[in-house]
């Protein structure tokens, strides 16, 4: 009997230590980017401070990666993050990424093309509101939809 409750209480702490072990573990990101990239670390230093672990590759591809990834070259970033089953290209802003990453969308990702001034990663003042695009939901011929503005 006393064995069988310690067991129990054992199953039961195990039961308890394991979701708090998920929240935990940070989000993996891997970034894609050019090795000359500045801006692209600068990112990849912003989603660390941010509680992401990120892992990043250098690779002269990015482009063709990107295209892989969905995304038509006016729309790309300047360097494509793939995470959870997603492509997170250019400086997305966290609120947006995490946003996408909680509704998980029907979509292949989402982009900021360009490097807009004042975006995480890059250096200046926002002069304009950021346009997240999604990835994979305008068909073959249409413009990708709007995800966010802000
Ligand atoms: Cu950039």
């Amino acid at each position: 009997m006393c064995k069988l409750l310690s067991f129990a209480a054992l199953a039961l702490g195990l039961a308890f230590a394991a979701p708090a072990l998920a929240q935990d573990a940070a989000p993996k990101i891997t970034i894609f980017k050019s090795p000359q990239c500045g801006c692209c670390e600068n990112y990849a230093d912003f989603l660390t401070k941010n509680g992401f672990k990120v892992t990043v590759k250098p690779t002269h591809d990015l482009a063709a990666l990107s295209r892989m990834a969905g995304i038509t070259e006016e729309f790309q970033g300047c360097h494509l993050g793939m995470i959870d089953g997603y492509a997170v290209s250019g400086h997305v802003p966290v609120k947006t990424l995490k946003r996408m990453l909680s509704e998980r969308p029907p979509i292949k990702g989402i982009t900021l093309p360009g490097m807009p001034m004042g975006s995480p990663g890059m250096s200046g003042e926002k002069t304009e509101p950021f346009t997240v695009y999604e990835v994979g939901s305008g068909g073959k011929s249409g413009a990708p939809k709007v995800y966010a503005v802000e």
